[in-house]
């Protein structure tokens, strides 16, 4: 059983999510645990407050340093990620890694403008999943989490579709296509319909190629093509300036 221990001030946020679809059916099987740590719990003013103003002045509260460093004496046994727009960008690589843990994953989402720099050290590792800012780490938290869990045995019904997509490869995926033949005056790629499955993964390696230089230019320039897909790329390069791709 893999555990998230979820560190938060709303954990209302996280029913709907636990709840559902893939996630909802992998805590029933056991596979997955979520526990909530709700921070307040560790303030012991009557105002239950967390936060105060940041020395040296400027705008928004910071998170004091007092309950974080409570809670973590509680939870000496996870691996502790603090989640921020100031942390590491997230990949794939990170998500099996996470997956790998052979104990609790913590997850502290961050809120108001920051966290006191000692508390902030006190974590294994700090994680930004982009860059833009969100309101607190919440939503990056499910991000984190859904990224993680599906990697888990039992999780997803069929674990080729995990391997097949993108990023596992270091590429987008290929284009997909289902019934009908024809929607809206546009065809399905005539070779989909072939039934050659040698013919169809390296038109599909083709595509994904292309896509792959098209919309993430960085992670086309760090690929390295066999010389076979250097074939299979030009070759869909040609087709798409010829119109029959
Ligand atoms: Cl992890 N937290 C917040 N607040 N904003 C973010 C983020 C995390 N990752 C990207 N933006």
């Amino acid at each position: 059983m893999f555990e998230f221990k979820i560190v938060t001030l709303f954990p209302e946020i996280f029913s709907p999510f636990e709840n559902a679809s893939l996630i909802g059916k992998a805590v029933e099987k056991k596979i997955l645990k979520f526990t909530y740590i709700n921070l307040r719990d560790y303030s012991h003013d009557k105002h239950r407050s967390v936060d105060d103003t940041p020395y040296g002045g400027g705008a928004g509260m910071v998170i004091k340093p007092a309950p974080v460093f409570e809670m973590l004496e509680d939870v000496k046994d996870s691996y502790k990620v603090f989640l921020t727009p100031g942390g590491k960008p997230y990949t794939q690589s990170d998500a099996a890694r996470l997956a790998s843990l052979d104990k609790p994953l913590l997850l502290f989402c961050g809120r108001y403008e920051g966290l006191d720099e000692r508390a902030v050290e006190e974590f294994d590792e700090q994680i930004s999943i982009g860059d833009f800012v969100l309101n607190g780490g919440e939503v990056a938290a499910m991000a984190v989490v859904e990224s993680v869990s599906r990697l888990l045995d039992g999780v997803i019904g069929n674990m080729d579709s995990v391997t097949e997509e993108s990023f596992s490869s270091g590429l987008l995926e290929y284009p997909q296509y289902s019934r009908p033949e024809i929607f809206n005056g546009k065809k399905v790629p005539e070779i989909l319909l072939s039934g050659n499955h040698k013919l169809i993964k390296e038109w599909r390696k083709g595509r994904s190629l292309l896509k792959t230089r098209k919309v993430r230019p960085d992670l086309f320039d760090k690929y390295e093509m066999s010389d076979l897909e250097k074939k299979l790329f030009e070759k869909a390069q040609k087709e798409e300036k010829d119109g029959t791709a």
